[in-house]
């Protein structure tokens, strides 16, 4: 069963079980009565600085326990939240945070805002000072507010702002939780970051249970998981793991997602004695939409209560709980989905025997010699091969066929390129083969959670 919250939910753990542990930052545990004191405090020091609701609120950094009290302090004034991945270029920020009604930004490390964002101090938890704290600061609780912003991933042009009331991400939250079970006494790492809705996903879990959430350097992610219960992953985070020595574990779930989720992984982290669970998700969702326990087939189960999910010509369309109001642009709220209220994915998918599988991203799909080619089909091939942890096969122009696919492969050390032809000769048809490969270099692996396939694409232009 579902919380109903009549006020912020730490607000209400605080005075429902003020002594229960809330988070563990490295192995200290903070309480409920402790966490809503150090938000109350921070709101206290926005609050003096400015900050009023309404207004739009930037935070920019990799996760940390400032990070986390800006993300709650900010919701409980009022203002609408925008959590920044630390990579985005400069330029690109300049140009979004206008669109976004961005008055205020606060950072992790020493940044420069556009002129019009006002910089917010930064400031450490000790030295935050619950003392003077005025409720009369605190913004009423209101679910259906739209409070947060995150940014989605689009693989051109600006990225646009999911914005979600926490309604949505609780309603979210809820509905995964009625199949995956997570306790008060569960501890859920904060394995992803909060600029990802992934991340997000954590917090309104976490919070929706009163449960308890860790927050811990992650590497190495070993360490990081050490007493945690559930944790959410991508994949080429779970075959890290596995490949560490990894059996001080008591996790009991770990929720994948964000790419296609490969058996042999799910079975390599069984037989080390952790169970997974398979997750379709996206940032207009408010992260996870269909979820099963992992099994022996690659698909993703089925809706979780409260979503819908229909397919239209092969394309995914989903409704329902988790879902964004839209995407924020000058003030406004535009619509991201259909008169019927069907958000249309732009993902392929198929239903098989009741459930349904992910095929790719529709606008992925490119022609080499007049036959369509899903660069994800030879990539799930790719991945399946035991030195492989990452696959990408783009496009690159060829005067005879148009385009032909080009693989570029994150591979245990190893791996000989010059084998993989003939290794998945068999496994895909003929004119799916790659007609080279390219060992995916570190630079394209910083950033977010997932690599950019833009950047993938642009990096193997380079070298032609
Ligand atoms: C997939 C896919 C899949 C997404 N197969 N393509 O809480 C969670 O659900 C979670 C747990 C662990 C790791 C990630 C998550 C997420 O939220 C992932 C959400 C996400 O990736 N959002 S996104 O907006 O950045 O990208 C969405 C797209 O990612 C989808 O439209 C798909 O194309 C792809 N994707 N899960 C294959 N299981």
């Amino acid at each position: 069963t579902s919380t109903v919250f009549s006020h912020w939910p730490w607000q209400q753990w605080a005075s429902e079980q003020p002594n229960a542990t809330a988070i563990i930052r490295e192995q200290q545990s903070v309480s409920w009565r402790c966490l809503a004191d150090e938000v109350n405090a921070l709101c206290n020091l926005f609050y003096h600085h400015g900050v009023r609701a309404g207004q739009g609120v930037a935070l920019n950094g990799k996760n940390s326990p400032e990070l986390l009290l800006g993300y709650l302090a900010i919701l409980q004034l009022g203002a609408r939240v925008l959590p920044l991945n630390p990579q985005l270029p400069d330029a690109l920020q300049a140009q979004l945070l206008p669109i976004l009604n961005i008055d205020w930004g606060w950072s992790s490390h020493s940044s420069t805002w556009p002129d019009r964002v006002k910089s917010l101090p930064s400031f450490s938890i000790e030295q935050l000072s619950v003392s003077n704290f005025d409720t009369q600061l605190m913004a009423d609780w209101s679910s259906a507010q739209s409070l947060t912003m995150t940014l989605t991933s689009g693989s051109s042009g600006l990225p646009k702002a999911a914005v979600h009331t926490p309604q949505a991400h609780l309603a979210n939250a809820a509905g995964l939780l009625q199949r995956m079970p997570f306790e008060s006494g569960d501890s859920w790492l904060l394995s992803l970051p909060l600029f990802h809705v992934s991340g997000q996903g954590v917090i309104w879990r976490w919070l929706q249970k009163g449960a308890t959430l860790v927050q811990r350097n992650m590497h190495p992610l070993d360490r990081a998981l050490a007493g945690c219960t559930h944790a959410s992953l991508v994949p080429t985070q779970l075959w890290r793991l596995l490949e560490q020595d990894a059996d001080k574990l008591v996790l009991k779930q770990v929720l994948l997602g964000g790419a296609s989720i490969p058996v042999e992984l799910t079975e390599r982290a069984q037989q080390a004695g952790i169970s997974c669970w398979c997750g379709y998700g996206m940032t207009e969702m408010a992260s996870t939409t269909c979820a099963k326990p992992a099994d022996a087939t690659a698909g993703v189960g089925v809706p979780l209560p409260g979503r819908e999910l229909q397919l239209v010509d092969n394309e995914i369309w989903l409704r329902g709980s988790g879902q964004a109001l839209g995407y924020w642009q000058q003030g406004e709220i535009r619509p991201l989905s259909d008169s019927q209220g069907w958000f249309h994915t732009r993902d392929r998918g198929e239903m098989r025997n009741g459930e349904l599988y992910i095929c790719g991203r529709m606008d992925n799909l490119f022609f080499s010699g007049g036959e369509g080619i899903q660069p994800e089909d030879i990539e799930r091939v790719l991945i399946s091969h035991p030195l492989i942890e990452q696959a990408f096969v783009v496009p690159v122009d060829d005067v005879e066929f148009g385009q032909r696919p080009v693989a570029v492969v994150d591979a245990l050390p190893g791996l000989d390129l010059s084998q993989l032809s003939a290794w998945l000769e068999g496994k895909i048809t003929r004119f799916q083969i790659p007609d080279s490969y390219y060992v995916l270099p570190a630079e394209l692996k910083q950033g977010g959670i997932k690599i950019s396939r833009l950047a993938v694409k642009e990096w193997v232009k380079s070298l032609n």
